[in-house]
């Protein structure tokens, strides 16, 4: 790396001086700077970035059926298992560098890297594990030169390079910790939980009617920083397998297909009982079925499996999925898709849960034979059909109080692959039962917005809904969402004061 220059600076001792502590701070530091530097790669250049491998890899541990209903019995699901396995990275990542880094020779501490990027981290390719050795062990010299303590002989007499030493040692660790907490907090916001609060909040308005689309509920396998920005003008849907006619459509080559609109409600396959992960949107795209003549099927494909740009795949059998029904979108209440909710194109299948439609898919295969999507791998439902589900809006959950004699509505939304045609809310803990007015929903496969004009009288009232499907009943068995979806009434408790 360094050309040999005649007249060299003798060497310091400046790694024997360095206590344990001292050494892992700097190799912090280092771990640090090059994490950020990696992320620049990563947003400017495309490269891949060994942290979201390592997320990956985690994930895909965490995501063991076994390993997953454990976690998901202490943790609770969504950001709960992505923090595990973001605190998992952090761990690993930072403090493994960290530790790397003591090593009292930073080329070792380089090419350790790299060989452990290579072991551990496949899929990152050839060269990058050896670029991160370079850079870190760069970055340690520079770190361990900047931070030497004096050499020995000095220490006596100069006091005073001691103390900047010392502020530059303290300056640097403070900006290392500081860069690290904004960069992690920047990086891995937790976005569906701001939406939770969002929905739910007193006095927002209520989720009647459409979702707008800075409130639309969100769920990613990826940390929201991680997930794929896509270009207009370089992606492309390549639809091949099974088909007469292989293709890769651009974004304007999409637009030879009829435009189609449709009011669409989408729920997360794990939104619990009355919880947040449900929203309903306008979406405009046009027909997969379309797609499909386009393209021409071979008479052996009986599977159509998509793939997207963050290595999400699902699949449908090809007798569901040429239903007219199932669309392609490229726009969200009449704007064009954002990054989060799939840009540029997504599926969209109505009566199934969000995990059956991918988001910012690449390519559609033909097959004859089916493979399981990402979340099927990991135990969760084949169909994701959705289940009869109605919750409470109003009052809010969150502060359920209301004002005792006061005249109010008791609202919520009802959601079925099938036209809602009744609703019953019960004030009394289930004993009694009277009918909600609905409002009709301009679509069948959007969410029915309902409410009961209500009194309450002093005291506590346990409040509870239920829907109804023409003969389907909402169930009452209150279960979990892995693998099927949540089942039971949305119940609690309101005071009247
Ligand atoms: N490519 C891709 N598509 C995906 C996912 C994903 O992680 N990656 N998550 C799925 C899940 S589990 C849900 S609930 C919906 C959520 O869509 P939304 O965040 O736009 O509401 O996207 C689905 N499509
Ligand atoms: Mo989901």
């Amino acid at each position: 790396m360094t050309s040999t220059r005649p007249s060299r600076r003798p060497r310091p001792p400046r790694y024997a001086a360095g206590s344990f502590w001292w050494r892992l701070l700097r190799a912090w530091i280092a771990a640090v700077l090059l994490s950020a530097l990696g992320y620049a790669a990563l947003i400017w250049a495309g490269w891949a970035y060994p942290p979201i491998t390592l997320y990956g890899t985690l994930t895909q541990w965490l995501g063991v059926p076994a390993i997953f209903q454990l976690l998901h019995r202490l943790l609770g699901l969504g950001q709960n298992a992505k923090l595990l396995a973001f605190s998992g990275v952090a761990v690993l990542w930072l403090g493994g560098l960290s530790l790397l880094g003591t090593l009292e020779r930073p080329l070792i501490a380089g090419i350790s890297l790299a060989i452990l990027c290579i072991l551990g981290l496949g899929a990152l390719g050839w060269w990058m594990p050896l670029v991160y050795g370079l850079v870190f062990w760069a970055l340690l010299e520079g770190v361990n030169r900047l931070l030497a303590p004096a050499p020995m002989s000095a220490q006596s007499t100069a006091a005073q390079p001691d103390q900047t030493r010392r502020t530059t040692t303290l300056g640097l660790a403070a900006g290392g910790l500081l860069a690290a907490g904004g960069g992690l907090t920047a990086l891995f916001k937790p976005g569906s939980a701001a939406t939770t609060t969002a929905a739910l909040a007193p006095g927002d308005p209520l989720p009647f009617g459409v979702t707008p689309v800075s409130q639309f509920y969100y769920v990613s396998k990826n940390l929201e920083a991680f997930d794929p920005r896509l270009s207009a003008e370089k992606w492309t849907l390549t639809v091949d397998g099974l088909v007469q006619n292989p293709r890769t459509f651009s974004l304007t080559d999409l637009k030879q297909f009829a435009p189609v609109t449709s009011e669409r409600t989408l729920s997360c396959i794990s939104n619990p009982v009355g919880g947040p992960l449900i929203s309903n949107g306008i979406w405009s795209g046009f027909r997969l079925s379309e797609l499909l003549r386009e393209v021409g099927l071979q008479k052996k494909a009986r599977f159509v499996l998509w793939e997207a740009a963050d290595g999400y795949t699902e699949s449908l059998p090809l007798g569901e999925a040429l239903d007219p029904e199932i669309l392609l979108v490229t726009q969200l209440n009449s704007q064009p898709l954002n990054t989060k909710h799939g840009f540029p194109l997504r599926v969209l299948i109505p009566g199934r849960y969000g995990m059956k439609q991918p988001r910012w898919i690449t390519r559609i295969t033909l097959s004859a034979e089916d493979q399981p999507g990402y979340w099927v791998k990991r135990d969760w439902s084949k169909t994701a059909r959705v289940e009869l589900m109605s919750r409470i809006d109003q009052p809010p959950e969150i502060s359920p109080n209301v004002k005792a004699g006061a005249p109010t509505f008791i609202r919520g939304v009802a959601f079925y692959s099938q036209p809602v045609t009744r609703v019953e809310v019960s004030t009394d803990g289930e004993t009694t039962w009277r009918e909600a007015e609905l409002v009709k929903p301009r679509s069948v496969y959007a969410w029915t917005p309902w409410q009961l004009a209500w009194t309450p009288q002093t005291g506590s009232h346990m409040l509870s809904v239920r829907a109804f499907s023409g003969e389907v009943v909402q169930k009452t068995a209150q279960k979990d969402a892995l693998p099927e979806g949540a089942t039971g009434h949305h119940t609690f408790e309101v005071q009247a004061s």
